[in-house]
């Protein structure tokens, strides 16, 4: 007979940080596991999960994942948006979890088996000053990091995205508010990787954020700005909404774009794709869908030449980084992984085998996603409300952040 759920919970902690988790059970005695985080609206997608969808899960049978995905997708009505779709993404990682732990093998296998034995993976070299961010790109160099994301502060603005300076704003229970100026930023993101390049040779793989915060001509002259400097990746440079914004980026650099670690459908992606608008995809499990939706997506970004780039902040949590990498070692066109260390706490909830060398990730052999969560641990660590920053122009006007 086919198996059942028999039990779905969300639970909600903070060890370092705030993360929902989907736990699912079966009649057969199986427990699977999938990240709802969303980071700063965790409770939105808490109460989505509870009131909405686990009514709907108890009884079916956990092996007909594309039905329960479909079931969750069009059943909804109000379709897409990143409450919905980070909901069906943490029922559909733990159908994913159970069905390998079912068959007795890690996920990869059943997405059609290895294209790749590891992931490269980025992290972050952040710093106040370019020497600081410089001297912090030096030393994942020496940890074996081939990949680094950097980002330094801009002198003259006080708190801005990757460097995380004190907030002036007055109520720390409220978003912290950053600043920025444009101007300011353009005339300096060309001395930074000037001396990043210089620091760190021909062969590590620079990458940088500019957080969705230039207007397409700005984008256009920052690309052209870097390009001596061979980044690997230029991500977010405008924000997404705005498509065409980036056919006049493409027209004036060959930087190579990374966009989409807000996108949720395959739907937000499709321009970005078919017009060849981007090179790599940030789209990621958690947020798009889960395992069954970003595979979609990833075909078609493999028909145009696009390579995946998956998010991976430190705010995904470890559920999400097992099961993108299972997802990264199958698809034939994986670019690379964003890495980026959960704060030591974490390791009390959630246990994993997948594992970073030598510049690369790794996923484990171990059935099913290969993390596993525990809930008495986690009970350690009560949710606590907070907020991603927010973002002002240096009169005052609110921003992207
Ligand atoms: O929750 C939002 C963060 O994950 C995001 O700001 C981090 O831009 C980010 C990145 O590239 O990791
Ligand atoms: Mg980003």
């Amino acid at each position: 007979m086919a198996d059942r759920i028999t039990a779905a919970r969300v639970v909600i902690c903070s060890p370092g940080r705030n993360f929902v988790t989907l736990v699912i059970e079966t009649a057969d005695g199986l427990t699977g596991i999938g990240d709802a985080t969303l980071n700063g609206r965790e409770l939105a997608v808490a109460a989505y999960l509870q009131e909405h969808v686990v009514p709907c899960l108890i009884g079916r049978d956990p092996a007909r994942i594309e039905d329960a995905w479909q079931y969750l997708y069009r059943g909804a009505y109000w379709r897409r948006g990143p409450v919905t779709m980070t909901a069906i993404a943490a029922v559909d990682v733990a159908l994913w979890d159970i069905k390998a732990k079912a068959a007795g093998m890690p996920l990869y296998q059943l997405l059609g088996g290895a294209s790749r034995e590891r992931m490269l993976c980025y992290g972050h070299a952040d710093g106040a000053t370019i020497a600081e961010a410089v001297d912090a790109l030096v030393r994942y160099a020496e940890e074996g990091y081939r990949a680094i994301r950097i980002q330094a502060g801009v002198p003259g603005l006080n708190r801005i995205y990757g460097v995380h300076a004190p907030d002036a704003h007055a109520d720390p229970t409220l978003p912290a508010e950053g600043d920025w100026d444009t101007a300011k930023y353009l005339r300096f993101a060309p001395k930074l990787f000037e001396a990043a390049r210089l620091r760190a040779g021909p062969d590590i793989h620079l990458l940088h954020d500019a957080h969705h915060r230039l207007l397409p001509n700005e984008a256009a002259q920052l690309g052209k700005a870097l390009e001596p400097y061979d980044l690997f990746w230029l991500e977010d440079v405008t924000p997404v909404e705005n498509q065409e914004a980036l056919r006049h980026v493409r027209r004036h650099t060959t930087t190579p774009l990374a966009i989409g670690e807000v996108l949720n459908t395959i739907y937000d992606c499709q321009a970005l794709i078919t017009e060849q608008l981007i090179d790599y995809i940030r789209a990621t499990v958690v947020h798009a869908g889960g395992i069954t939706h970003l595979r979609r997506i990833a075909d078609l970004a493999a028909l145009y030449g696009v390579r995946t780039g998956c998010h991976g902040a430190a705010d995904l949590s470890p559920v999400t980084m097992g099961a993108a990498l299972h997802f990264g070692r199958a698809i034939p066109n994986f670019g690379i992984q964003e890495y980026s260390i959960h704060p030591p706490e974490a390791r009390e909830v959630f246990q994993w085998d997948w594992r970073f060398a030598d510049g690369y990730l790794h996923s484990g052999e171990s059935p099913g996603i290969g993390v596993t969560f525990d809930e008495a641990a986690a009970a350690r660590f009560p949710y606590a409300r907070a907020y991603l920053d927010v973002n002002r122009l240096t009169d005052g006007t609110l921003w992207n952040w």
